[in-house]
This record gives C-alpha cells, sequence and structure tokens, in this order.
C-alpha cells in the first residue's frame, strides 16, 4: 500500500517535471543535449568583443528588442523579402550585430546540429557582453524556441526615447514588467552608443519649433551645451555618441549618476526621476556604493525579461540559420 502511494507520488511528480519542462525555461536545459553550447557561445564573444568591445552594447540590445516584440523567439533576427520584418521598422535601424549572432549560430550549430534556438543564443550572448563588460555574471535559463513570425509595425510595443514614467511602465508591464525591472534595466544604458538623431530634439526640436532654443527644460544646461557640441544639427543623422561618457565599455553605476544629475541622454532616463519610487532607486545607486545590489537586481530582471512569453516544448522551431525560417 505504501509503496503503492510512493509510486503514485513518484508518477504525479514526473507529470509535473514533464509539464514544467515544456511550459519553462531551466539552467540545465542543454545540459545533455549539447553540453558546451554555454563554451561555444563564450569563445565568439570572447574573440569578438577583444576585436570590438563597443559590440557588448548592441547584443544587450538586440535581446531587450527581442524580449518585447511577440516574446524572445528570435524574431528580430528574421530577414524579410518585402521588408515588413521587425528589422525594417524605425527603431531597428540602429541595432547592429546580426552578422555577429549568425557566426555565433554558425558555430553551435557545428558542435550541436539542429539544437539550440537563436532566441537561447541571444539571450546568452547578451549576458556574456555584460559579463565581459565587468558587469554581474547569471545563470541563463534556457529552452527557448524560434519563431518564425516577424510584423515590422508590432515594434510598437517598444518604448520609444521619448516615452514618459506612464508610457515606459505600460509598455514594460505590457511584458510582465514591473517599475523596478524599468529602472533597472534602464541602467543597461551604463553601456554602449546612441545616435545623435535619438535625443536632439531634446536639443532643437522638442516643442516641433525646429532651432536651438527649443530646448527640452528637464536636461541639465551644461550637458546640454556638451551634447550640442557633438550633435551640430537636427539632420545629423551619423554622429554617435556615448552613452555613459568615459566608460561606455565599462557596466558600472554611472548611469544612475547621470540621471540622477538630469543628465539622463533620453527623455525616457530622465523620466525615472518623476516617479518617486524609480527615483529613489536612482538617488541610491547614484552614490555607488550599492554596486553589488545593483549587480544582483540586473541579473534578476534580466532573467525576468528573458521569461516574455517564450516559445516552448514543441512551440516554435529551432532554426538552422537565425534571419530565414527552415524550409
Ligand atoms: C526603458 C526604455 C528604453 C528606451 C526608450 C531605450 C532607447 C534606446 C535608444 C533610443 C538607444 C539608442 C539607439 C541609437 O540611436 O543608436 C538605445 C541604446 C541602447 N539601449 Fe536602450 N532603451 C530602453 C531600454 C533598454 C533596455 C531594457 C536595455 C537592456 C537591458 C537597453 C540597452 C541599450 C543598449 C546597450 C544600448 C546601446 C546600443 C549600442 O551601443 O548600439 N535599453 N536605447
Ligand atoms: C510579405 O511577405 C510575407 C511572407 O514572406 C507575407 O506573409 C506578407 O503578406 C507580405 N506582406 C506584404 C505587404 O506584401
Ligand atoms: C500591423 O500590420 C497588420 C498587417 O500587416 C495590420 O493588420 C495591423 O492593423 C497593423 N497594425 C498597426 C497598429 O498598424
Ligand atoms: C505620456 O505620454 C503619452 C503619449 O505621448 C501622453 O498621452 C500622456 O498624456 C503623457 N502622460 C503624462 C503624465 O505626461
Ligand atoms: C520637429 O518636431 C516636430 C513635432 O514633433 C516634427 O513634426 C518634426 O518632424 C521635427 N523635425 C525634425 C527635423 O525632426
Ligand atoms: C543622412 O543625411 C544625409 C545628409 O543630410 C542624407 O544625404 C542621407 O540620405 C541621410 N541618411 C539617412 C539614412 O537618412
Ligand atoms: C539591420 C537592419 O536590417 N536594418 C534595416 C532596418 O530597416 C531599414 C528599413 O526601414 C533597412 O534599411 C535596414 O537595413
Amino acid at each position: 500500500m505504501a509503496s503503492r502511494a510512493a509510486t503514485m507520488v513518484a508518477l504525479l511528480l514526473a507529470a509535473v517535471a514533464a509539464t514544467c519542462a515544456r511550459a519553462q525555461l531551466h539552467d540545465k536545459f542543454y545540459s545533455e543535449s549539447c553540453p558546451s553550447v554555454e563554451d561555444v557561445v563564450r569563445k565568439e564573444m570572447v574573440r569578438a568583443l577583444s576585436l570590438a568591445p563597443s559590440l557588448a552594447g548592441p547584443l544587450l540590445r538586440m535581446h531587450f528588442h527581442d524580449c518585447f516584440v511577440r516574446g524572445c523567439d528570435g524574431s528580430v533576427l528574421l530577414d524579410s523579402a518585402n521588408k515588413t520584418a521587425e528589422k525594417d521598422a524605425q527603431p531597428n535601424q540602429t541595432l547592429r550585430g546580426f552578422g555577429f549572432v549568425e557566426r555565433v549560430k554558425a558555430a553551435v550549430e557545428k558542435a550541436c546540429p539542429d539544437t539550440v534556438s537563436c532566441a537561447d543564443i541571444l539571450a546568452l550572448i547578451a549576458r556574456d557582453g555584460v559579463w565581459l563588460s565587468k558587469g554581474p555574471f547569471w545563470t541563463v535559463p534556457l529552452g527557448r524556441r524560434d519563431g518564425s513570425v516577424s510584423i515590422s509595425n508590432e515594434t510598437d510595443a517598444l518604448p520609444p526615447p521619448t516615452s514618459n514614467f506612464t508610457v515606459l511602465t505600460q509598455l514594460f508591464a505590457a511584458v510582465n514588467l514591473d517599475a523596478k525591472d524599468l529602472v533597472v534595466l534602464s541602467a543597461g544604458h551604463t553601456i554602449g552608443t546612441s545616435h545623435c538623431f535619438s535625443f536632439s530634439d531634446r536639443l532643437y526640436n522638442f516643442t516641433g519649433m525646429e532651432n536651438p532654443s527649443d530646448i527640452d527644460p528637464t536636461l541639465e544646461p551644461q550637458y546640454m551645451m556638451r551634447l550640442k557640441s557633438k550633435c551640430a544639427s537636427l539632420n545629423d543623422n551619423t554622429t554617435l555618441v556615448e552613452m555613459d561618457p568615459g566608460s561606455f565599455k565599462t557596466f558600472d553605476t554611472d548611469y544612475f549618476k547621470l540621471v540622477s544629475k538630469r543628465r539622463g541622454l533620453f527623455h525616457s532616463d530622465g523620466a525615472l526621476l518623476t516617479d518617486p519610487f524609480t527615483r529613489a532607486y536612482v538617488q541610491r545607486h547614484a552614490t555607488g556604493t550599492f554596486k553589488d545590489e545593483f549587480f544582483a537586481d540586473f541579473a534578476a530582471s534580466m532573467i525576468k525579461m528573458g521569461n516574455a512569453n517564450p516559445l516552448t516544448g514543441s512551440q516554435g522551431k529551432i532554426r538552422k540559420k537565425c534571419s530565414v525560417v527552415n524550409h
């Protein structure tokens, strides 16, 4: 009787485990099917970042853009012959690193054919980019599968740099991220660069008057002067500025220092000061004395973002190439 009950419990647990395996991501997903995957990805990342350290930013951003649109399903990577994919939408025009992702995918395919999704590769690359920039390390839950649909106008789900706090919290809530995740993940802007056009409305066209005195009053004046000297006009569509000047290749707490001084680059960065909760977080971390706490928060929020509506189990596919669906 007791042993029969034990068997029942064991069967029940096995069933629960199987359901979870289908429904959820987990740390050891490839431990049998592709135990080398993290090493293969890491090796490519170390090589790429030693040649081009500035690639860490775009690769972190790519995972964010993937997860916010249709969940973390690799849809951001798909090409479209008639130019109607996510890639073709306005916010993507500043994404880069697609060729590198394809190279990592090829290396992973060589080690473990038809096993690891492009969506998981993006999550691993984002983590490694942060870690290799002296940021936190975290274990990435895996088991995402790739979608086959990518629709340009769905990039509406991405917050524009002009967003206020209300818009930011709404768009984050749509992928189950809260105000803490918002302030924590915004600090991804401690690495990387931005084109002038992503914020030049704050310098020259804040109310649509297109002149140098039409400025965003919430941007600190000295910083505004500095940005104007880099971004000479509203039509500058090529210049890049460091988002965290002086340490844009290092993942640190400087983002909060900048934002607390009203030197956040985008309106969305400055908007974190308009809410009491996010403002308090910015001010606490602007001191730079709680780095470990911020690193732990960042890791936790990245894992949460990486959980946005993934395809799992028998859903989706494992693409052979990240830019095209399998034939
Ligand atoms: C909160 C809402 C956000 C807005 C409005 C926003 C907006 C932007 C914009 C406009 C750029 C500059 C693109 C360019 O002109 O080249 C950028 C860059 C970047 N963003 Fe965000 N972002 C947000 C959240 C995030 C999140 C959650 C992450 C990752 C955790 C992230 C990581 C990055 C990185 C690393 C770059 C630099 C990319 C590069 O170096 O090319 N951003 N973001
Ligand atoms: C673009 O191509 C996709 C498939 O390749 C198709 O589903 C879609 O309807 C096309 N869109 C337009 C506007 O032609
Ligand atoms: C997005 O495109 C689809 C068809 O491709 C269309 O049905 C839908 O209305 C569009 N949505 C918006 C917000 O433009
Ligand atoms: C935030 O921006 C949205 C969209 O631009 C706007 O409708 C809304 O009124 C703004 N909210 C506040 C509090 O400014
Ligand atoms: C300036 O802002 C107005 C209103 O937002 C916009 O319609 C116009 O296109 C902007 N000008 C440029 C050159 O971006
Ligand atoms: C950038 O600006 C230059 C000159 O104003 C223009 O010739 C070029 O087409 C623009 N490029 C894009 C991608 O808008
Ligand atoms: C990287 C990439 O594919 N960028 C594309 C984004 O969309 C524009 C069109 O809107 C293309 O010209 C870019 O090549």
